[in-house]
């Protein structure tokens, strides 16, 4: 018996695609080597279906790749809202496919402030179907795709988290970052001192001693999406995602220690950090949308045991333009964190939306006119405290610039923030840069010298126009939404069909 549902069993949420139509069994043979990366980028790039790839060149049978596990959906629009557009990302949080924007936050949200559900051990689970250790670890057995013909490698984890615990035990840390086979019992990828994996192999480093790790792939779709979201520091995802479904995640202990992960995992791999070694990792498509041609030294992650479901599935996302993993997870993850902390700062903020568009380099941020026009502050001040609040917090760390606009504006809508954007910001005198601000250093932008130093290229700019700061708004918007009385849309709806219209 395993916990079920497509939150917290990446099985049932692959069948759940399967019978919505929204993910193909590819039977025929595709090379891990480059083929599977350009379907799973043609699927992001033509919102397709995900692929489930089921006959991979040079793999064991039953061995299978999904691609694009979070991509967005074309099929299922509805209407020009493009509702069930979210529909694989909403199934990891176990929400209907034709939720938006604004309902994934909200649930985010409202288990940021839930009791945290800690996870509960049992004695065993699919993840321990098949268990190899000691000289039968290859992590070569499974068909580890090269994505990007500019990759510096095959990459084994880009769609699983690390597994880490302080050594006092008291933080559990669920973390997303990428890792590259670098042979057949080591990975290798960053662990950057800001993330919390690198917090946690810091304290393990500063007593001498590996830290103990583990890596899981097809884990529970909860679980991945928390993994990808900047909770605080000392956080542990685990009981995040507890209170985020309902259900403590069932949990097994691992073999050669005792970190414990998701019982029907689809694959774990077992092991440790080593305190100071390094090899080069990549360069890989990333994020950004680019690949630098440049691989940097990377921690190295020791395999001592593998343990996989029958016929096990590992999730692949193939990072770079959006929109991919990167944009939709990662993307709405520090979206519902941002919105958090500004909200709870007491700001007048509506909503905040990581544009997957802009590939996680901007955020977007509605502000409440109503509210603001109560607080009678300039421009100067709000964007003073939203930097300060935002900037300070582990989520704000991560985007570079904060786009204010007015909540006439839907910004989940990229048309209608292209339109703040062009109509309302005005250059020199709307953009606010804080040059001193730590960030992300993988912004591609920065200078040598300011990713080198982790500070710079942050801005707030503000489409904010003067009468807004008095509550009100400038002009009517043109719009079928706004120049007709609501009779005569709805007479125009209602005739839709009548008029040829699909
Ligand atoms: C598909 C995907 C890939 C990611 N890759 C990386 C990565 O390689 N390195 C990294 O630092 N963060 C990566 N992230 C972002 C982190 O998972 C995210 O910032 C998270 O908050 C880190 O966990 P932490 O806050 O507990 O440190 C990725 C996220 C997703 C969804
Ligand atoms: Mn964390």
């Amino acid at each position: 018996m395993t916990q079920h549902g497509p939150a917290l069993n990446f099985r049932d949420f692959l069948d759940g695609l399967l019978a919505a139509g929204d993910a193909v069994s590819i039977d025929q043979p595709v090379d891990p080597v480059l083929e599977v990366g350009a379907v799973t980028r043609r699927v992001y790039e033509t919102k397709a279906p995900a692929p489930l790839f089921t006959n991979l060149t040079g793999a064991a049978p039953g061995f299978r790749i999904l691609g694009a596990p979070a991509g967005l959906s074309a099929h299922g629009r509805g209407d020009g809202a493009g509702r069930g557009a979210y529909g694989r990302l909403a199934a990891h949080f176990g929400l209907e496919r034709d939720s938006t924007p604004r309902d994934i936050l909200e649930k985010l949200i409202g288990a940021m402030h839930a009791d945290p559900l800690p996870p509960v051990v049992v004695q065993d689970g699919p993840c321990k179907e098949n268990v190899r250790t000691g000289d039968a670890v290859d992590l070569e057995q499974f068909p580890v795709p090269l994505l990007h013909q500019e990759d510096g490698g095959r990459y084994f984890g880009t769609y699983g988290f690390h597994v880490v615990r302080s050594p006092d035990g008291t933080w559990t840390s669920w973390s997303v970052a990428r890792t590259m086979l670098h042979d057949r019992t080591t990975l290798v990828g960053p662990a950057m001192p800001q993330q919390h994996i690198g917090m946690v192999h810091d304290m393990w480093r500063k007593q001498g001693r590996r830290t103990p790790w583990a890596m899981v792939l097809g884990a529970p779709p909860a679980a991945l999406a928390a993994a990808g979201m900047p909770l605080p520091a000392r956080v542990s995802e685990d009981g995040y995602v507890g209170a985020l479904t309902g259900s403590p995640v069932e949990v097994v202990k691992a073999e050669t220690h005792d970190l414990y992960v998701p019982a029907n995992a689809e694959i774990v791999l077992e092991g440790w950090i080593d305190p100071e070694e390094t090899a080069p990792e990549g360069p890989m498509g990333e994020y950004h949308g680019y690949s630098f041609g440049r691989s940097k030294q990377q921690p190295v992650f020791h395999v001592e045991a593998v343990t996989y479901r029958d016929d096990p599935v590992l999730p692949v996302c193939a990072a770079g333009l959006p929109p991919e993993e990167n944009h939709t997870v990662w993307g709405t993850m520090i979206s519902a964190a941002a919105l958090d902390v500004l909200r709870s700062a007491g700001l007048p903020i509506d909503l905040a939306w990581c544009s997957y568009e802009a590939a996680t380099c901007w955020i977007v941020l509605s502000v409440d006119i109503e509210r603001l026009g109560r607080l009678r502050i300039g421009e100067r001040e709000l964007v003073a405290e939203v930097a300060e609040v935002l900037f300070g917090s582990h989520a704000g760390w991560l985007v570079p610039k904060v786009i204010l606009v007015a909540d006439d504006i839907d910004i989940t809508d990229i048309d209608q923030v292209v339109w703040a954007l062009a109509t309302r910001y005005r250059p020199g005198e709307n953009e606010y840069c804080f040059p001193e601000t730590p960030g992300i250093p993988m912004v591609p932008y920065l200078t040598p010298e300011e990713a080198a130093s982790g500070r710079g290229g942050k801005a707030v700019i503000s489409c904010l126009r003067p009468e807004q700061f008095r509550g009100t708004h400038h002009g009517t918007t043109a719009s079928f939404r706004t120049s007709f009385p609501a009779s005569v849309q709805q007479h125009v709806l209602d005739n839709w069909a009548a008029y040829g219209y699909r």
